[in-house]
């Protein structure tokens, strides 16, 4: 079951310049930085006010193979996944499947600050990348 938003993911070419233009425009302060590279992506999570709700991921490509570049290539800066936080990403994984939904990988793959991660093809859901959280 999908439990609540867990993050928005938007890519940028830039992290840094991402990070600063979101701090000094919108006020908001990165919480968490890493490198992940088995997704291709430096990422930057920021916090919206108190922190207690969904997060903002910033997405910077670190290869030109990887989905941020094509990502960019294709549509430019802006809006790329919404990630869901769910207790069992294997189960929802076999239930979305079991309805016809194309998810991405056949084991989860290892997200931000350990989390288990899959993701829903986009045209399987209505235009949307829609990412699956199992946090740590
Ligand atoms: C592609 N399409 C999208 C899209 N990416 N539509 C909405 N949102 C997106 N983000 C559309 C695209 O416009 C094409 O539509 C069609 O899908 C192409 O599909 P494809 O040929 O199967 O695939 P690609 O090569 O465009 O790749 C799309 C997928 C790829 C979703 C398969 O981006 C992927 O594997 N994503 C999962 C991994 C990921 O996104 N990693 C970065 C975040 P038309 O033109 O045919 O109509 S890493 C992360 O989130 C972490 C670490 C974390 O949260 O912990």
């Amino acid at each position: 079951d999908f439990l609540r938003i867990d993050h928005v993911g938007i890519a940028v070419a830039d992290l840094d310049g991402a990070v600063k233009f979101y701090a000094e425009t919108f006020g908001m302060h990165c919480v968490h930085e890493e490198t992940n590279e088995d997704q291709g992506v430096r990422e930057a999570m920021l916090a919206v006010g108190d922190g207690s709700g969904p997060r903002l991921q910033l997405l910077a490509p670190l290869r030109p193979d990887s989905a941020i570049a094509k990502f960019l290539d294709r549509a430019g800066p802006g809006l790329q996944q919404l990630a869901y936080t769910v207790a069992d990403v294997e189960a929802t994984t076999a239930a979305l499947r079991a309805r016809g939904l194309r998810v991405l990988y056949d084991t989860p793959r290892r997200g931000t600050a350990g989390s288990r991660i899959n993701f829903v093809h986009p045209k399987d859901a209505g235009g949307v990348l829609v990412e699956l959280v199992e946090p740590a």
